[in-house]
Formats: C-alpha cells, sequence, structure tokens
C-alpha cells in the first residue's frame, strides 16, 4: 500500500554536488602541492565516512520503520459514500485511542456546527426558491416573521462561508461538508477552535469579546445568539408542509442535527461521542490514519487506518492502496430503497453489490481478509418499520417477510454467493451488522473484530 512507502521511504539522501570520484581525482591541472594533498585527501576520507555512515544510519531507520509497519496492523475501508467508513474510523480511534479521540474533539464541536448551519442554510434557501416562485394565481405570503429570521441569521451564514473558505474545496456539486485531502483542515480547525468559556457572568462577557477578535471563525457565539431564531424556524408548521410538499427528509440527511439545536446552539456546547460520531465530513480522495493502541493486552500495537472518498469519482483513487493490504472492511448499508447521492439512477444496495464483486474478484486482494458490516441496521429497521416493503425495489425478494431478519439473510446470502464465486483464493465470509452510531455496541464488536485480525494476523506470522 503506498502509506507503507510513505512512513517507510528514507527522507531523501542528499548526495552533494561532488561526488566521492570526482573529490579524489580533480584534473591535474588543479592538483595542489603534494602536503595540501595528503590534508586534502584526509579531510575528503573523512567527509566520504561521514556520508557513508549517514547513509547506513537513514538506511537502518527505514528499516526498522519497515519493520515497525509490518508488524502493525493495516486495516482499509471501502464502501460507496455514507455507508460510514469515515464513522467507523471514529469508532475504532474512541474504543482503542480514546486519548487521541479527545485530542479532536474541538475540531469536531466545529463541524458539528458547520452540519447545523448546513440545515439551515438549506432551510433557507428553500424558503427562498419558494418565495421567488412566482405564481399568478395565488402569489406565495412570505411569513414576516419567517423573513426577519432570515435577515438575522445572516451573520451565521457569513461565519459558514468564511470557515468554508479556509477548509473546504469547491462544494457545489454535494450537499455535504467537503474538506481538503490531507490532515491541514484539522490544523486550522484546531487553531482556531473554541476555548471552553469561564464561568463568571463577567469573565464570560470578557472572553466573548476577546475571543471575537482572536477566532473570527468559531460560530459558538453567534450560534447561540441565533438559537431561538434557529429553533423558531425549524419548528414552524408553515416550513415543515414545505418541506414535505417537495419530499425533502431533513432528518435523513447525513450530518443532521437540527433536532438538537438546543444542546449545540449553547454557548456552553461540548460535543458528545456520538455527536462526533454522527459529524459529517465527505472524504476526498484517500486519507491514512495512524494511532497507537491505548490500553488492553494489545497495548503499544500500531494500527494504520486508510480511509477513501466512496463516490463514484473517488473509486479508482483506491486501487494503489491494495497492494499488501491485509484487511479490508467493506461497508454496504442495506438501504434497498435509496440511491446514490451522485446517481439517481443508481440504487444503493446494487452498487454495493457491484462494487463487493470488483473487491472479491481483484487478483491483487486475494490474501486480504474481507470483513462485510452491513452498516445502518438503524436505518433498516426504521424503514421497514415505517412499512417500506423489500419487493417493490427488489421484486426477486418476493414474498419473504417484510422483516429484518429475513432481509438481512436474504441479502447476506447474496453477498456470500459472490464472495465464494469470485474470491481467487478460499477465504472465510465474516459478516457483521452494524450501526456505526451506536458507539457502545461498536465498541464490543470491534473488540471482537481486534481479535480476527490479530489473530489472522499472528497466523501470517506478522505481529510475532
Ligand atoms: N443512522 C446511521 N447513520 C450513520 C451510520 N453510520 C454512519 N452514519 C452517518 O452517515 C453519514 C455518512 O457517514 P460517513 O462515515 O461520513 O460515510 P463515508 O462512507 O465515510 O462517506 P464518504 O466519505 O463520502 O465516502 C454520517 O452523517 C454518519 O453519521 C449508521 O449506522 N446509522
Ligand atoms: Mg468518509
Amino acid at each position: 500500500m503506498p502509506h507503507k512507502d510513505r512512513g517507510i521511504k528514507p527522507a531523501p539522501i542528499e548526495i552533494p554536488n561532488h561526488t566521492l570520484s570526482e573529490t579524489r581525482f580533480s584534473p591535474t591541472s588543479f592538483l595542489p602541492d603534494v602536503n595540501e594533498m595528503a590534508f586534502e585527501d584526509e579531510s575528503g576520507m573523512e567527509e566520504s565516512q561521514r556520508i557513508s555512515r549517514e547513509i547506513d544510519e537513514r538506511i537502518l531507520e527505514s528499516k526498522r520503520a519497515l519493520d515497525k509497519k509490518k508488524k502493525s496492523v493495516q486495516i482499509l475501508l471501502l464502501g460507496q459514500s455514507e455507508s460510514g467508513k469515515s464513522s467507523v474510523l471514529k469508532n475504532f480511534l474512541l474504543t482503542f485511542a480514546p486519548k487521541q479521540f479527545h485530542r479532536e474533539r474541538a475540531i469536531w464541536k466545529t463541524v458539528i456546527q458547520l452540519n447545523l448551519i448546513g440545515s439551515i442554510k438549506k432551510l433557507l434557501e428553500i424558503l427562498q426558491e419558494e418565495w421567488e416562485t412566482v405564481d399568478v394565481d395565488s402569489p406565495p405570503q412570505p411569513n414576516n416573521n419567517l423573513r426577519r429570521i432570515r435577515l438575522g441569521l445572516t451573520p451565521l451564514l457569513f461565519i459558514e462561508t468564511n470557515i468554508m473558505k479556509l477548509i473546504s474545496p469547491d462544494t457545489r456539486f454535494s450537499h455535504d461538508l467537503c474538506v481538503r485531502s490531507g490532515g491541514d483542515w484539522k490544523a486550522t480547525l484546531m487553531a482556531h477552535a473554541s476555548i471552553p468559556q469561564p464561568s463568571s457572568p463577567v469573565d464570560r462577557k470578557r472572553t466573548s469579546h476577546r475571543d471575537h477578535g482572536n477566532k473570527p471563525i468559531d460560530p459558538t457565539s453567534v450560534l447561540a445568539a441565533s438559537k431561538d431564531d434557529i429553533i423558531v424556524l425549524w419548528k414552524d408548521q408553515s416550513v415543515r408542509n414545505l418541506l414535505s410538499r417537495r419530499g425533502v427528509r431533513m432528518e435523513e440527511m447525513s450530518g443532521f442535527f437540527l433536532n438538537d439545536i438546543d444542546r449545540i446552539a449553547s454557548a456552553h456546547y461540548e460535543p458528545t461521542n456520538a455527536d462526533i460520531v454522527r459529524a459529517r465530513i465527505r472524504t476526498l480522495g484517500v486519507e491514512e490514519h495512524h494511532f497507537v493502541i491505548e490500553k488492553g493486552i494489545d497495548k503499544g500495537i500500531e494500527v494504520y487506518i486508510t480511509d477513501v472518498g466512496g463516490s463514484q469519482t473517488q473509486r479508482a483513487r483506491w486501487i494503489p492502496y491494495f497492494e499488501d493490504v491485509q484487511t479490508i472492511l467493506f461497508l454496504a448499508p442495506l438501504a434497498f430503497n435509496q440511491m446514490l447521492e451522485e446517481d439517481q439512477n443508481v440504487n444503493r444496495v446494487e452498487d454495493s453489490l457491484m462494487l463487493w464483486k470488483e473487491i472479491c474478484r481483484t487478483k491483487l486482494l486475494a490474501k486480504a481478509v474481507i470483513l462485510l458490516f452491513f452498516n445502518k441496521r438503524d436505518v433498516l429497521q426504521a424503514t421497514l418499520a415505517a412499512g417500506v416493503q423489500v419487493k417493490r425495489y427488489v421484486p426477486s425478494y418476493g414474498d419473504l417477510p417484510n422483516e429484518i431478519t429475513h432481509v438481512t439473510k436474504y441479502f447476506s446470502d447474496k453477498f456470500k454467493g459472490y464472495h465464494r464465486k469470485l474470491s481467487p483464493l478460499t477465504r472465510p465470509f465474516l459478516c457483521h451488522e452494524t450501526s456505526a452510531i451506536d458507539t457502545e455496541s461498536m465498541e464490543s464488536l470491534l473488540m471482537g473484530v481486534r481479535e480476527t485480525i490479530l489473530r489472522i494476523n499472528l497466523q501470517e506470522g506478522i505481529l510475532l
């Protein structure tokens, strides 16, 4: 996998412009006298020995890094966009490296605030569109209170624009928050993250002024000042009717926090673990994460997790990361009634099956163990509970019971069949139903997954 190289590749060795041979065999016309030559020769020898020692040290260093990496656990997360790859990654951190997870709390706070502002922005855009729709017979009657609220929320949108300029590439093609690949956005957000407010009201006032000056992109105080307006906007019946007329289901969108305004738009908001896992940032490109297991019998083992962007245009970038991969976590939510965001003609389960087939048959991945996660179990449960019929979307499902156990078994058999048929070498079919937003159940599941991965690595002699 390329990340191996990135970590291990020896730092470029700087060879001086004059090579050793040049130093010794300079043109005769420039030959110094004998004494001088002896001196030059000695210092030249010293220099060459120093360079040679340096090269040896670097090679040794690289070898040590390579050995260390070989003894580590490497996981590649695959699956379509919004399948929950980055959410599973957060659960890994929370379970095995909680200190590292907590260090990034302030960053996630801003992301959650941005998700909330993104939803508010969407609501306002829908309202604006409605107000601008000219119907000769019955022109829309804008609600004055909503107009006032819209105006009052302008500073919030302004702050969002400022943050996005700092951390995000062009987001025109997605409603999600995207960030530039690499860890820079995290450093940027960390630098601007809000500090906890002091408890005394006088101090609070003072700090909030100072904060405003030092951290012009911290949305905390503006969100807190707009809280009541946001609640009115989200609870307004005419807004709800408008959303339902347009078939917009905000609750089903990634990064939905409008039902938590009271908590999140508060001056003292601190994100919970569940908030952090629910925060949405679309992954662009490939991101490599590294952590060290902080506790338990595996303490000290290094884990490298590669998280990829799952939308169709991102998939070609996965291939260079297939080399030498030990374990793949493939996420496939059983969203049989949903289409891909980037292509409304492609059913999500069909897309996952197509991807699954590709991954199973890839020769480069023949030795990799693949764990299949039917993620978003909670969503499947809610969809079935709402009476959505599988056979309406998957005719071959026929009259089997529209119930989670049967639905899961039906799709599991399909995935298993392709796995057996297409894998170039025999390997076990390992499948779990997961809900990445349920951090407690994920913790025990990931403990089990760790056992599986470590056992496999031991069999391969990697962690010995
Ligand atoms: N309800 C529910 N939401 C989930 C679950 N897993 C992830 N999500 C949410 O789904 C959204 C998308 O999850 P991500 O982890 O960002 O998806 P991804 O696969 O990394 O997507 P890309 O980066 O676009 O490839 C986020 O808002 C998550 O909080 C789940 O099991 N249940
Ligand atoms: Mg992602």
